[in-house]
């Protein structure tokens, strides 16, 4: 009895209470983000916002709307509520809150009249914009930013240069994405669990992750976490929080909501954060993992580098939306277009979005614009399917390492001396990773078949005896350098 009681009562005083004040709409068939929306409209934003975060400006933190009928009846019985609501005639009482009637024949609009702008703090030169509340970086933190954007950079250059020589069999560059791959990185803390796509290496470099654990992967020796058994780029690190990178696009989206369900559930001060590109966002694990994120409330930030193209597939193939960020608001998640080249933009977006993801146990999407500068891969020719200018605009005019260099070096904390020490320092190391990878002995054959049964199913020994049998009558088609 004791709980229902209260229950009951609780439920009945905030509906006198929510009569009496009016702060809560959705009583009156009408919900907070109607009315924010309403007033917005005519403060030509499109998208209904409270505060600076997009928080509603309501009394309630979260969109949970009025009861049903059911209820109703329930609540009828209380001494509080037996006078009918004139708005009450003007909604329908449907399971998971009211809906307001219209005598108009009106549908949604496929689009906004405007396109969701882009959160910016630096300009194109490298110039804070006007009146930008942002977190300052110290100056430690901002130096190390820019030094693993050139690292990034020249790790990039040297082993692309390393697949062409055919000393590794593929790569793939980050070239154009260095802002937003460093700055995010650094919005976060340790704990948090990075899932990433694969044009994301800058997170892995800023945690600790060292040349030469980027060149063991690459090359595929002993000292590759992963036994060697993915193809490069594909890095793995635990002590880093940064799950294996898996090559069938959008997989890694359903399963850090997962992750993140699993850090809710243990009470962590972390959150998740999940990297994918605009082409992934046309897979269906995109849209289950958004909505299972909403529903369960998963502190989960999935940040979306909208880089403009998937291999050769342009974004306005890929999708009619306002971009992506839109689609957050689809699946009742808080949402926010950066400016993926600007290193302090991509830092206080992610940022802002991690401390609501840990603080309001809530999922928070960031869609970032860029530019993949790079060939998709070393598998493709870019110049193929897109325009050379195009391509030169974005690697020269809207450079996101050239632009945050100047904001460093006008503070004071950078200067050319001190470029020209890091490139040097910077090239002798990875050279150096390079050459020590190569001479580094690759695992055995019998590593492939391992860690994932205790007892290998007959069909997987079977595989194994194939394999071993097959070597043995070719073995000039395999590599020598894999002990048998
Ligand atoms: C399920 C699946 N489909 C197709 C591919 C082939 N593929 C690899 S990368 C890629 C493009 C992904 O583009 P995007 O998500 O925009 O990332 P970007 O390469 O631009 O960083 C495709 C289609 C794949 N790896 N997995
Ligand atoms: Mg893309």
């Amino acid at each position: 009895m004791a709980m229902s009681t209260v229950m009951f009562r609780s439920r009945t005083i905030a509906h006198h209470l929510s009569k009496k004040m009016g702060f809560l709409g959705v009583v009156s068939g009408e919900n907070y983000w109607t009315s924010s929306f309403i007033q917005n409209a005519t403060a030509s934003s499109p998208m209904p916002v409270g505060d600076n975060y997009g928080r509603p400006s309501a009394f309630f933190p979260l969109p949970r709307f009025k009861s049903t009928e059911a209820e109703r009846e329930f609540d009828s019985q209380s001494q509080y509520i037996n006078e009918v609501d004139d708005d009450d005639h003007q909604a329908m009482d449907f399971p998971g809150g009211k809906v307001a009637y219209t005598t108009e024949l009106s549908f949604i609009s496929e689009s906004a009249d405007k396109r969701i702008p882009c959160y910016r703090v630096l300009d194109d030169n490298g110039e804070p914009t006007l009146s930008n509340n942002f977190v300052q970086v110290s100056k430690e933190v901002a130096v190390k930013m820019y030094s693993d954007m050139v690292t990034l950079q020249m790790m990039d250059t040297v082993f692309y240069e390393a697949q062409r020589q055919g000393r590794i069999s593929f790569y793939l560059t980050t070239m154009g994405e260095e802002a937003l791959n460093i700055a995010s990185a650094a919005a976060l803390s340790a704990d948090d669990l990075v899932l990433p796509q694969y044009r994301e290496p800058g997170v892995l470099l800023w945690r600790g992750f060292t040349l030469q654990d980027f060149a063991n992967q690459c090359f595929g020796n002993m000292a590759d976490a992963g036994k060697a058994r993915q193809m490069p780029i594909h890095y793995v690190s635990k002590n880093h929080n940064y799950f294996a990178v898996s090559s069938p696009i959008a997989t890694q989206l359903p399963q850090a909501v997962g992750v993140a369900y699993s850090l809710k559930m243990d009470g962590k001060k972390a959150c998740v954060v999940t990297f994918s590109g605009d082409g992934a966002t046309s897979e269906g694990d995109f849209h289950a993992a958004l909505n299972f994120a909403a529903v369960l409330e998963a502190p989960v930030v999935f940040i979306i580098r909208n880089n403009g193209w998937a291999i050769s597939t342009p974004v306005e193939e890929q999708f009619r939306s306002d971009g992506l960020v839109v689609r957050g608001r689809g699946y009742g998640i808080r949402s926010i277009r950066v400016d993926g080249n600007d290193a302090l933009a991509v830092y206080n977006a992610v940022h802002a979005a991690r401390d609501m993801a840990i603080t309001e146990q809530r999922p928070i999407l960031v869609e970032a614009l860029t530019y993949r500068v790079g060939h998709h891969s070393t598998s493709d020719d870019s110049t193929k399917y897109r325009p050379l200018k195009e391509i030169e605009y974005w690697k020269v005019a809207r450079n996101p390492v050239n632009r945050y260099r100047k904001w460093v070096e006008r503070n004071g904390w950078w200067s050319d001396t001190d470029e020209s020490e890091l490139r040097s320092r910077v090239r002798k190391q990875v050279l150096q990773a390079i050459q020590n990878a190569e001479k580094t002995e690759k695992p055995p054959l019998a590593d492939l078949f391992s860690d994932v049964y205790d007892h290998p199913p007959s069909n997987l020994q079977e595989q194994e005896k194939l394999l071993r049998e097959n070597i043995k009558r070719h073995p000039q088609d395999y590599p020598s350098d894999v002990p048998v």
